[in-house]
């Protein structure tokens, strides 16, 4: 759920009219969130350095939900650092990507028609480009939740960007990607299993990647196979994210949100998901406690079965859901 004083409002690209937390200073507002460690949103106004200007405005009513006007994006980011911030505050128990309380900061309208948005350890903060015809910004909520999640797995498990480690960095992002979009209960962009599904990337609707079958990108591996870690980390993901979704919601069709997934799993055997809060609070818990910066994915398979052990007991039904998950993407004993 969405906290905070919720002084503002918002009329975001993606998510609709949205309520902002800001901050009142010399007869303005700005885009600071006091609630949540003070987490700023800057306009680059097409620039590629420095923090360009703080958003301000007289009203406290921000954007009007289209890329011509310079505050809708900063209003979808500045929401979605929100969302993820209340995240994991509420359901992780961490308060902000370090753990201390303290915001990092987000940068809109960063270059000229630039397709991406990225995380930076160096300034700890997210940017956020505004897509082809500086008309799709990067700033939906699954994208602010993968950035700022990159945050959190650089304070925690510190997982290097390449190779096997790499690829379960990137899936990170997109576990906690899904489950911030289906806990901010936004009914204008509702939880799935995609991730970048509003921003399309593509230009043709499709999301940019798809966790119940990750190969359905024409990149990304379903399954675990030597090797695997010499393809790109946004494409080796693919085995972690399969992973989450059958130890989530299981293998087979289902409707989620009004959604059809297909799951398939590598050793033709079913998986009877355990529900999305356990499986994130199993992943949180591996993470923060268990992973480090060269686990791999046989790594990772222990550091999810100690995780579901120290939860939920070594004979409990998420423990063996764990095993039976990893199994269903070739990751075995
Ligand atoms: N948007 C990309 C990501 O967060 C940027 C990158 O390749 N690191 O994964
Ligand atoms: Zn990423």
């Amino acid at each position: 759920s969405y906290q905070g004083v919720h002084n503002g409002t918002g009329n975001s690209q993606y998510s609709g009219k949205v309520n902002l937390d800001t901050t009142s200073s010399g007869g303005q507002y700005t885009l600071n969130d006091g609630v949540r460690g003070n987490h700023k949103t800057y306009n680059l106004n097409r620039g590629t350095s420095g923090t360009g200007t703080l958003f301000t405005d007289a009203d406290d009513t921000w954007g009007d939900g289209t890329p011509s006007n310079a505050q809708t994006a900063g209003v979808d980011a500045h929401y979605g650092a929100a969302l993820t911030w209340d995240y994991y505050k509420n359901v992780h128990g961490r308060s902000g990507i370090r753990g201390d309380g303290v915001g990092a900061y987000s940068r809109v309208h960063y270059g000229n028609n630039y397709v991406n948005a990225f995380w930076q350890d160096s300034c700890f903060c997210m940017t956020y480009g505004d897509g082809q015809n500086n008309q799709r910004p990067l700033t939906s909520i699954d994208v602010a939740a993968h950035e700022m999640t990159h945050g959190v797995t650089s304070h925690t498990a510190k997982l290097v960007y390449s190779g096997e480690s790499g690829g379960l960095n990137e899936a990170t992002s997109d576990i906690f990607a899904a489950a911030v979009e289906f806990n901010a209960d936004n009914p204008n962009d509702v939880g799935d299993y995609f991730v970048g599904e509003k921003i399309d990337i593509r230009g043709n609707g499709t999301p940019l990647r798809y966790m119940d079958k990750p190969s359905k990108d024409g990149a990304s591996k379903d399954n675990w196979y030597s090797g695997i870690g010499n393809v790109d980390v946004h494409y080796s993901s693919g085995v972690a994210n399969h992973f989450f979704y059958l130890l989530s919601e299981g293998s087979g069709a289902k409707v989620i949100n009004g959604v059809q997934y297909d799951s398939p799993t590598y050793d033709n055997k079913p998986v009877t998901g355990i529900g999305r809060a356990s499986a994130e609070k199993i992943w949180f818990k591996a993470l923060a406690e268990k992973m480090h910066s060269r686990t791999d994915y046989a790594d990772a398979r222990r550091a999810t079965l100690e995780a579901a052990a120290d939860l939920f007991g070594q004979t409990s039904a998420q423990y063996d859901a764990v095993a039976h998950a990893w199994a269903a993407v070739n990751v075995g004993s």
